[in-house]
C-alpha cells in the first residue's frame, strides 16, 4: 500500500508538470523518490515512535539511551520528554473490564500504577497517564527544597534489571509543586466547566487516580513534616502516600518501629480528616504507608497492628531493599557495592514475602495493600495480586523498558485472566490460606 501511494503520487506530479522535457520525468522521479520514501517513511515511522505500543522502545530507545547517558541523565531525559508530550502515548486507550479495580470507594480502569521516585516534582504526570497507568505516584515531596546526596547516586545493572539508588529525596519542594499542582487543577477544572461535567478525580481522567508521596526533610521534623504535606498537598491527591522506609535518611527506619509509628499514624490520620478535597470540598484522601522489604516477620506485625490502630487505608509493600539480593546474574559486579536502595528484577521475592506477611496480619482488616517491588509482566503483577494486593505499582521496569510497557502488561495480565475466567478483582488476595 505504502509503495502503491508513493508510485502514484509520483506519476500525478509529472503528469501535472508538463512543460518538463519528456527525458527529464524520470529524472524528477528518481530525485523526488528518495526523499518521498523518506518522508513518508518518516511520517509512518513517527507514527509508530510516538505510539506507546511499538516495541522500538523496549528494544532500540532504550538501550540507545542507557549508551549514552549516566543513569540519572537518562532519568531526566525520561522526564522531560515525559514533561513536554515527547513521549509516545496510547491512543484510544482501552481497558478490559476484566482489568478493573475498585479501591477508595473509586475505580481504576486497570491495576498498573507507576512508583514514586520517578515524577519526584509532578512535572510529568499527564505523560505518565497517556502510556497507560492507571495510577501515578509523584513524590517523594519534602517540605522544603533539598538537592539529596551529592551524584553520582543512581547506577544501573543492567544484566538484572534492577538499579541501586541513593539520591537521598532530593526535591523541589512543597511549595514549587504545590504551584504546579494548582495550575494542573485551575486549568482542568475551567475544561470541565465548559463541559458542564464534574471533574471524576484528581487525575482528571475517568478511571485514573492521582497518589502524593510525602517525604521528610533531611534536617526536618518527623511528624511535622508530613502533617505540613498533608495540609498543603492533600487537596489535590486522590490518594496519600507516607514514606517512612528510606533507608538513606537518618532516622526514618526507626520509625518504622512500634509506638512511635502508632503516634505517627494517629497524627497523620487525624491531619488528614481536617482536610478537605479540592474538588468537592468535602471528601477526604485516603492515607498510605509505604514500607521497606527488609523487615523481619515481627517489624511487619507491627506495622499491621499501629495500620489498624490508627486506622490508616492501606499499605505500599514495598521501597527499594538495603540488601544485595544473591539472585544476580552478576554477583561480583562491583556495583553491588554501591550504598543506596536496589530495585528491579532481584527484589520481587523480597517485596512479595513481605506483602505475605503483611497480608497475614491485615487480612482480618480493610486495608488495602498495593504491591511494588520488581515488577516487569503480567506475571508479577498477578503474583502480587494473588498474594493480596489490590493493585500494583513498578518504577525500575519501566526506566528499562520504555513506555511500551504498561500496554504490554496489561495485555499479559487481561490475557490470563481471560484465561482463568476471573476478574482482576476475584483474584485478589486468592492465595490466602
Ligand atoms: C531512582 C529511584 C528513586 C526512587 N525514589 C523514591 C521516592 O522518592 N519515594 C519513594 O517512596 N520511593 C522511591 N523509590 C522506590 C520506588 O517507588 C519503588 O518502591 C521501588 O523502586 C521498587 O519498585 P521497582 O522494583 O518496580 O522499581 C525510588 C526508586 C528508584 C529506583
Ligand atoms: C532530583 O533528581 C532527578 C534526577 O536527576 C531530577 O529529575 C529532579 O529534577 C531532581 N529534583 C530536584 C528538586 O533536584
Ligand atoms: C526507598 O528507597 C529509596 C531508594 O533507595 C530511598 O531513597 C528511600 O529513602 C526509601 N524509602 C523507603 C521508605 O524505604
Ligand atoms: C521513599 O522511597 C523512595 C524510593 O525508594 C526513596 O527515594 C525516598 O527517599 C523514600 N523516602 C522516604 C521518606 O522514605
Ligand atoms: C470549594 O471552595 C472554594 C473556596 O471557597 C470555591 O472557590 C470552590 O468553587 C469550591 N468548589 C466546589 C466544587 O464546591
Ligand atoms: C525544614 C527543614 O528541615 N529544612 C531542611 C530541608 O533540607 C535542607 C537540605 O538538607 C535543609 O537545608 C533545610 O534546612
Amino acid at each position: 500500500m505504502f509503495n502503491l501511494v508513493r508510485k502514484s503520487t509520483l506519476s500525478t506530479l509529472s503528469k501535472r508538470l508538463p512543460f518538463l522535457p519528456k527525458n527529464t520525468r524520470p529524472l524528477l522521479k528518481a530525485s523526488l523518490a528518495g526523499p518521498l520514501a523518506i518522508g513518508v517513511g518518516g511520517v509512518l515511522f513517527g507514527l509508530y515512535f510516538f505510539d506507546a505500543r511499538s516495541a522500538i522502545h523496549e528494544y532500540l530507545v532504550c538501550p540507545a539511551i542507557r549508551m549514552a547517558t549516566s543513569a540519572e541523565d537518562g532519568h531526566k531525559l525520561g522526564i522531560l520528554c515525559l514533561k513536554y508530550g515527547l513521549s509516545p502515548r496510547l491512543y484510544r486507550d482501552i481497558d478490559d473490564e476484566v482489568l478493573k479495580v475498585s479501591v477508595f470507594g473509586k475505580e481504576l480502569s486497570n491495576p498498573v500504577g507507576i512508583a514514586a521516585g520517578l515524577d519526584k516534582d509532578g512535572e510529568a504526570m499527564d505523560g505518565l497517564y497517556n502510556t497507560g497507568f492507571s495510577y501515578v505516584e509523584i513524590g517523594s515531596i519534602t517540605p522544603e527544597p533539598q538537592p539529596g546526596n551529592p551524584k553520582p547516586r543512581f547506577f544501573r545493572i543492567p544484566k538484572d534489571e534492577s538499579v541501586i539508588n541513593r539520591y537521598g529525596f532530593n526535591s523541589s519542594g512543597h511549595w514549587n509543586v504545590l504551584a504546579r499542582l494548582r495550575k494542573r487543577f485551575d486549568s482542568f477544572v475551567r475544561d470541565y466547566q465548559k463541559t458542564g461535567q464534574t471533574p471524576p478525580n484528581n487525575a482528571f481522567r475517568p478511571g485514573k487516580l492521582l497518589g502524593i508521596n510525602l517525604g521528610k526533610n533531611k534536617t526536618g521534623d518527623e511528624v511535622e513534616d508530613y502533617v505540613k504535606g498533608i495540609q498543603r498537598l492533600g487537596p489535590y491527591a486522590d490518594v496519600l502516600v507516607i514514606n517512612v522506609s528510606s533507608p538513606n535518611t537518618p532516622g526514618l527506619r526507626d520509625l518504622q518501629a512500634g509506638s512511635k509509628l502508632t503516634n505517627l499514624l494517629e497524627r497523620v490520620v487525624s491531619e488528614r480528616d481536617k482536610v478537605n478535597s479540592a474538588l468537592d470540598n468535602k471528601s477526604k484522601a485516603p492515607v498510605l504507608v509505604k514500607i521497606a522489604p527488609d523487615l523481619t516477620e515481627e517489624e511487619i506485625k507491627d506495622i499491621a497492628t499501629s495500620a489498624k490502630k490508627a486506622h490508616i487505608d492501606g499499605i505500599v509493600v514495598s521501597n527499594t531493599t538495603i540488601s544485595r539480593p544473591t539472585t544476580y546474574v552478576s554477583p561480583n559486579d562491583p556495583i553491588l557495592q554501591e550504598s543506596g536502595g536496589l530495585s528491579g528484577r532481584p527484589l520481587k521475592p523480597l517485596s512479595l514475602k513481605a506483602l505475605r506477611y503483611l497480608r497475614k496480619y491485615t487480612k482480618d482488616s480493610n486495608l488495602v495493600l498495593v504491591g511494588c517491588g520488581g515488577v516487569a509482566t503480567g506475571k508479577d503483577a498477578i503474583d502480587f495480586a494473588k498474594a493480596g494486593a489490590t493493585f500494583v505499582e513498578l518504577y525500575t521496569a519501566f526506566a528499562y523498558r520504555g513506555p511500551s510497557l504498561p500496554y504490554k502488561i496489561k495485555q499479559e495480565i487481561t490475557q490470563e485472566l481471560k484465561k482463568e475466567g476471573k476478574t482482576w478483582m476475584q483474584i485478589v488476595g486468592q492465595d490466602d490460606p
